[in-house]
Formats: structure tokens, C-alpha cells, sequence
């Protein structure tokens, strides 16, 4: 089947390996070697998840003028350092293939150049080198902010409406507890008092998103796996997964980013002791963010950045746990109670951070003078 796909592209060499990258929760992705002139060449194909991006050529076209922006900005830096996703077109010049499959169901895929000699982490708690693996996160996911900082978010199209709109993902729990599509809910009782009770506060970001709040161009699914480091320098060299490029909040860039971070485990790790936010990776990161976002944040940005944490690990909470209660349908699970163990996770996570938000703020004020001096 794959060759079928890649019929369609004028890739040179021969086709010595495919090999399944299962690290990302939506999409399908291949990991393609050819050999050209005794030479590897990599290639990433991946079929989009087109039940999550009900239109994939929006998608598709959001990333194009992204990376066309961001490459150019790079040529102009002279930085031939930071990397950006490339898109290897078809034969018939497009950026996605759509093939027709055995059951007339469309399928898309969508092709680029691979990044070599990058790793990516789900978590740095094995990694000797984590504050500054952490810090060089924090950097990567401020310089591509600052790379965009002159890209206007009208040009893009919100491929997934309110994604990030915590009030919507508050109302899709309890329109998935209300359904009873599962009976799954009334194992949760206690927990989802304590969800009700956090909406309020954990609404600022949506409320005055586009008032207070500016709009920007955000990446909005800024994983920790979703950054590929150098692996000899540790080097944060590109930011990748790009499909959620759309006008949004720095903000919900910064909180996905710390919660997925500067977790002490991995998203479905169940021992609770091991789950909590890390400090000295937390510090790292806003150090590096902030060290390249600072000359254009604004001092509402600033206000809520530490809250931004919560927020994002709060929406976490909501959206593994509508999508157990609605049977599964949403998130790739590796196990029955899969989503179920990563909303436990991201549940212990909020209520760690929730004795570390004074500590965080006082670090960013302390940090954002020193470097305003
Ligand atoms: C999904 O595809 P991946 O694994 O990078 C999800 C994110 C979640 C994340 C949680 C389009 O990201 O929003 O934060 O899982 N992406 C989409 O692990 O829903
Ligand atoms: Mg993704």
C-alpha cells in the first residue's frame, strides 16, 4: 500500500527500509531510508488522522506558508543551524496525496525531508544533561514564537475550532458524561467536583484571548516529543508536528510546553509519587523561552504565564478524560485503560503545580527584570 503512495512522488534512490514511528497520538507516520548513490536519504510520510483534521488541506496549506516563513527568516538570519519541516511535493506538484482506498474512503498523506542526527524525548528524567536539555526546549519553542512574531494569524485557518478553548473542552466532559455513551464516569465522581470547581480560574486564557490577550500565529501542540534535539550538542534544532499551526495564544504554547516538559514522567506513567512538576526544569525552560520572547511580550502575557501551566495541564486533564468516558475514540490508546492512566497522570500533575505556582512566578518576574535591565 505504501508503495502505491509513493508512486506519486519522484523520490531517487531505492526504498531500502520502512520503519513505524508510534511516538505521536493522532497521526500515522512511516520513517522512510533510500539508498541514492551509496548515500541514505530519509523521508517522513505520514497519513494524516482526517478524523481529527476534517479538512486536511487546510491543514496542509497552514503548514506550507509556516515553513515557507520560517525558512526564509532562517536564510535571512544566516542560521543554518535551526531547521524547519520541509514538504516534498507529489509528481503533480501538491503538497498531500489523496489516495482512494478499497472502500472508496479517502486518505491522505503528506511527505517531507527528515531531520537526521535529531532525537526526540518523551521525557528527559533518564537524561544526564535534562536542565540544559530543558532550557534548550524552552529556547527552540521562544525563537520559533519569535520567527513568527512578524507572520500575521489571519493568514491561517483554524483547522480544529477551539481547540484550546478550555470552556468548550469543560462542556465536552459533561456532554460526554451527560451522553452515558459509557458508564465510565461514575468512577470519577470526586475527581470531576474538583474539575468544576477549577473552570473559573482556568478560563482566563480563552476569556480574553484576542482582548488583553494578544492573538498569534502558536503552534498549539508543544510536546515535548514534538522538538528535535541535537544528538551530540543537545541543541533544540526544529520544531516539528505542525499540524496545529492556527491563530492562538503564546501562552498555550508555554503551559503545553512546561506541563509535557518538566514533568518528573512520562504522560501515562501510574505511580503517583513519580508524578509531579520539576523545578529546576520548569526554571530552565521559562529561562530559555523567555530569554528569546521578551523583546515582544506584552505584561499580560507575562501576568499569566505561570497560570498558563495549570491551564494547559487542566485541559489535559479534561480531554483524556471525556475521551475514556466517550469510549476511546479520540487519542490512540496502546491499552484499555490508557486514557484513563493519562488523566490520572495529568490529574496528579495539576494538583502538584498548584504548590509550585508562587515559586514559578517569583522566578519569572525575577527573570523578566533581569533581562529587561
Ligand atoms: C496529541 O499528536 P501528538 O501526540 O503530538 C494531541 C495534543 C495533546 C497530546 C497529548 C491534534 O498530540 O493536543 O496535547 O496528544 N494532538 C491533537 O499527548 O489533538
Ligand atoms: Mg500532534
Amino acid at each position: 500500500m505504501i508503495n502505491k503512495i509513493l508512486d506519486n512522488y519522484n523520490i531517487k534512490g531505492n526504498l531500502i527500509n520502512i520503519k513505524e514511528d508510534n511516538t505521536g497520538n493522532i497521526n500515522k507516520t512511516y520513517i522512510l531510508t533510500y539508498t541514492n548513490d551509496n548515500k541514505q536519504v530519509k523521508y517522513l510520510l505520514q497519513k494524516i488522522n482526517s478524523n481529527v483534521f476534517n479538512e486536511p488541506y487546510l491543514v496542509m496549506r497552514n503548514i506550507e506558508l509556516v515553513t515557507n516563513h520560517i525558512s526564509k527568516k532562517l536564510k535571512d538570519a544566516d542560521d543554518y543551524n535551526y531547521k524547519t519541516l520541509t514538504i516534498v511535493k507529489t509528481n503533480d506538484g501538491l503538497n498531500m496525496y489523496t489516495y482512494i482506498n478499497e472502500d472508496g474512503e479517502k486518505e491522505y498523506y503528506r511527505a517531507f525531508h527528515f531531520i537526521d542526527n535529531c532525537i526526540s524525548y518523551d521525557n528527559f528524567k533518564d537524561s544526564d544533561d535534562a536542565l540544559k536539555l530543558a532550557y534548550e526546549t524552552g529556547k527552540s519553542f521562544g525563537y520559533f514564537q519569535r520567527l513568527l512574531n512578524d507572520f500575521s494569524p489571519s493568514l491561517l485557518t483554524e483547522t480544529i475550532t477551539d481547540f484550546h478553548n478550555t470552556k468548550k473542552r469543560f462542556n465536552d466532559l459533561l456532554e460526554s458524561i451527560e451522553n452515558k455513551i459509557t458508564l465510565r464516569a461514575y468512577d470519577f465522581s470526586y475527581e470531576i467536583v474538583d474539575l468544576i470547581s477549577k473552570i473559573k480560574e482556568c478560563s482566563v486564557i480563552t476569556d480574553n484571548l484576542g482582548k488583553s490577550i494578544p492573538l498569534r500565529v502558536t503552534h498549539n501542540d508543544t510536546k515535548l516529543n514534538n522538538i528535535l534535539m541535537d544528538k551530540k550538542t543537545n541543541e533544540g534544532i526544529a520544531i516539528i508536528d505542525l499540524d496545529t499551526m492556527m491563530p492562538g495564544s503564546i501562552l498555550y504554547d508555554l503551559g503545553d510546553g512546561i506541563r509535557s516538559a518538566c514533568s518528573n514522567s512520562f504522560e501515562d506513567e501510574t505511580d503517583k509519587d513519580k508524578i509531579y512538576l520539576r523545578l529546576d526544569l520548569t526554571k530552565a525552560y521559562l529561562k530559555g523561552f523567555l530569554e528569546e520572547t521578551i523583546s515582544f511580550l506584552t505584561d499580560e502575557e507575562i501576568k499569566y504565564m505561570s497560570l498558563s501551566i495549570k491551564i494547559l495541564t487542566y485541559e489535559l486533564v479534561l480531554r483524556f478524560l471525556t475521551d475514556y468516558i466517550n469510549g476511546d475514540t479520540y487519542f490512540k490508546i496502546k491499552y484499555e485503560t490508557h486514557n484513563k492512566d493519562r488523566f490520572f497522570n495529568q490529574y496528579y500533575l495539576l494538583l502538584d503545580m498548584e504548590n509550585k505556582t508562587k515559586e514559578i512566578d517569583d522566578f519569572i518576574m525575577d527573570t523578566v527584570k533581569n533581562l529587561k535591565k
